[in-house]
């Protein structure tokens, strides 16, 4: 009767919580954002991320991420382990419910908040409702303790004690496999795993953090993340190969009625700035109240500097927020119980009260830091100057490029525009070298695409500021044929092209004009590359004849299988020519093979993490000469998203 008894309890709640997970099924881009590989990575961290929160109540130290032979993950943390007692609401164990309940999480931890990212405690069920299977193992009161769910999260074995453990042992392990029919893959990428993985650990300092990958190798003991240093290690990370301009990195932080707040940051005598800010170690890439507490304190205290010490005198314009952070490289880092994420991706904090004590705890500890250490100070408030500068006479360099631009064509240099004034069906190709700019020309269709070909190199501009950019003919008459200006007056509603084709020879010079375009792209017009308006072309590599028949073929794999589909005796007779560059075909061929959009293969060019590309940029353009050139030899571009 009893055992009857329980068993149409579980029957009920079954139901219900089969309802609640039927949802995210139903929707599961209402969850976890999209179904492709970025919500396939974003469960791992919904798991990482309940492991984070119990280190960040200071029960746990140490968390493994394993992908596994199968591709399922498994997450393992050394913390007090999930509750393990049965849930007076759902008359199930807390751990069931934490699993197939939505909306569970924080509510039954009783006491103390989360302030890790995620879904607000909705996480796991939300992995639960995704995976064809889920294990969770509890280590807790000398016990061992597991409980198992199927299909998008049925109950298929109640949580149930399994062993026996040592009494100091604690802490919860979760694997589970995502469903292939929710994902368009379940195949875990390393790198992604470990960027964040990597990001996670310089972001709680003290945090163990280890990756492992075991689809190939069960040997290996995986990467580990420690970093004591925290963010300032990041930042060190960040400027790792440059030339930093203070050895000491600045760290600051304070807290204020349950508010962490935390800044880092060095000068580097590069013209950009990294400035990464996080909120719960979530990515606030627009930025916010912590972020403008800092920049307002910053701006304010490198002026009074300037003028108290006779740095800037009284006649100078102030040096504005652009100017003190050229060079700059910086991590904020805030930790709060109740953040408001706004805008239209919630990537920008809202908290009011977060700006005061961004802006206090940053000033306090800058202004000290400018006053013990004079030499730094100088050298910091000169860079900014020297950016003033040079932001002006980028202004004056700007507003004559739009006058020449007004009055005459002339300035469009070598712009063989097309005849169609629409820029959503126009598009420009960006050619190497003049001859291949002349086959072009010839071979394209005037009223869509405009060509305009390359001399050389163009400026590396990672190492440029803008107004030497500006003087550069190149570089001139890319920002003239694209519309859209740069800098200050940058407005991407006047770009004249839907579609900006980076045409290069398949060579290492080839791939090299291609990482200095991209480069000036990534660095000057950021929301076009964004916005998916950039694409390389790709020239074929060889050229098969066989009788009347001419086939182009982009790499070596292509022409192994496309000769082996070939009858013996046509393939014994075929010609294989290899493709010199861009410059050796002649107009049709040029026309048949890159440029015709019937018969071309384009890729876009994205930048979906800023973070991660920006490093690529810096090993590529930066001072160090052999990881970029093993890097062009590899000819890797940061190019995916085949479109034909
Ligand atoms: C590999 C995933 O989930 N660890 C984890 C989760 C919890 C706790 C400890 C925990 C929290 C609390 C008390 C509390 C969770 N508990 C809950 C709930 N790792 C992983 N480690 N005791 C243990 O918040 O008070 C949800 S998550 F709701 F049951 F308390």
């Amino acid at each position: 009767m009893l055992e009857e008894k329980v068993t149409n309890h579980y029957d009920a709640s079954d139901i219900q919580v089969l309802e609640g997970l039927e949802a995210v099924r139903k929707r599961p881009g209402m969850y976890i954002g999209t179904t492709d590989v970025k919500g396939l990575h974003h469960l791992v961290w919904e798991i990482v991320d309940n492991s984070i929160d119990e280190a960040l109540a200071g029960y746990c130290k140490n968390i493994e991420i394993i992908i596994n032979k199968d591709n399922s993950v498994t997450v393992k943390d050394d913390g007090r382990g999930i509750p393990v007692e049965v849930h007076p609401k759902t008359k199930l164990s807390t751990v069931e419910t934490v699993y197939t309940v939505l909306h569970a999480g924080g509510k039954f931890g009783g006491g103390g908040y989360k302030v890790s990212g995620g879904l607000h405690g909705v996480g796991a069920s939300v992995v639960n409702a995704l995976s064809t299977s889920v294990t969770v193992t509890v280590y807790k009161n000398s016990k061992i303790y597991e409980a198992k769910f199927e299909n998008g999260g049925h109950i298929a074995k109640h949580l149930t004690e399994i062993g026996t453990c040592d009494a100091n042992r604690t802490g919860t392990t979760v694997t589970f496999k995502p469903d292939p029919e929710i994902f368009d893959t379940v195949i875990f990428d390393y790198n992604t795993l470990k960027v964040r993985t990597r990001e996670l650990a310089f972001l709680n300092r003290g945090l163990s953090l280890t990756l492992r990958d075991d689809r190939d190798n069960e040997d290996t003991t995986g990467e580990h993340f420690l970093y004591e240093g925290g963010i300032s290690e990041y930042v060190k990370f960040i400027n790792n190969g440059k030339n930093t301009i203070h050895d000491n990195i600045i760290h600051l932080e304070g807290e204020e009625d349950g508010v962490f707040f935390e800044v880092a940051m060095q000068y580097n005598d590069s013209y950009n700035s990294n400035i990464y800010s996080f909120v719960n170690n979530i990515n606030t890439h627009d930025g916010g109240t912590h972020e403008e507490g800092v920049r307002r304190a910053l701006t304010r205290l490198i002026n009074n500097y300037a003028r108290k010490n006779g740095m800037l005198k009284e006649k100078d314009e102030n040096l504005t927020n652009d100017d003190v952070r050229e060079g700059l490289t910086m991590i904020i880092s805030c930790k709060h119980p109740n953040p408001q994420f706004e805008g239209q991706t919630k990537g920008r904090l809202g908290n009011s009260e977060v700006r005061k004590l961004a802006d206090n705890v940053f000033s306090e500890g800058f202004e000290r830091f400018l006053l013990e250490n004079p030499d730094e100070a100088k050298l910091i408030v000169s860079k900014a100057m020297l950016a003033c500068r040079a932001r002006n006479a980028a202004k004056k360099a700007r507003e004559i490029t739009r006058k020449s631009e007004m009055s005459n064509t002339t300035f469009f240099g070598k712009l063989s525009d097309c005849k169609s004034k629409d820029p959503t069906v126009s598009e420009i190709f960006i050619v190497e070298g003049e001859s291949a700019g002349g086959s072009a020309k010839e071979g394209r269709d005037s009223m869509t695409q405009a060509i305009l070909p390359l001399k050389g190199k163009i400026l590396n501009v990672e190492k440029a500021r803008m107004d030497k950019a500006l003087s550069n003919e190149e570089i001139k008459s890319i920002i003239t044929a694209f519309g859209t200006s740069i800098g200050p007056e940058f407005d991407i509603s006047k770009l004249r092209y839907n579609k900006i084709i980076i045409m290069t020879d398949a060579d290492v010079d080839g791939s090299h004009i291609r990482v200095l375009l991209l480069t000036l792209f990534y660095r000057f017009f950021r929301p076009i590359v964004e916005a998916g308006h950039v694409y390389a072309a790709q020239p074929p590599l060889f050229r098969i004849t066989h009788g009347k028949t001419r086939k182009y073929v982009l790499t070596d794999e292509e022409k192994e299988a496309y000769l082996n589909s070939l009858p013996e005796n046509v393939r014994s007779r075929a010609e294989i020519a290899r493709m010199k560059g861009l410059g050796e075909m002649n107009a049709d061929e040029l026309n048949e093979t890159t440029m015709d959009i019937n018969k071309r293969v384009l890729r876009k060019i994205t930048v979906d993490d800023c973070i991660a590309a920006d490093a690529m940029f810096n090993k590529l353009m930066g001072d160090e000469v052999e990881p970029r050139r093993q890097f062009i030899e590899e000819n890797a571009i940061y190019v995916k998203n085949l479109d034909i």
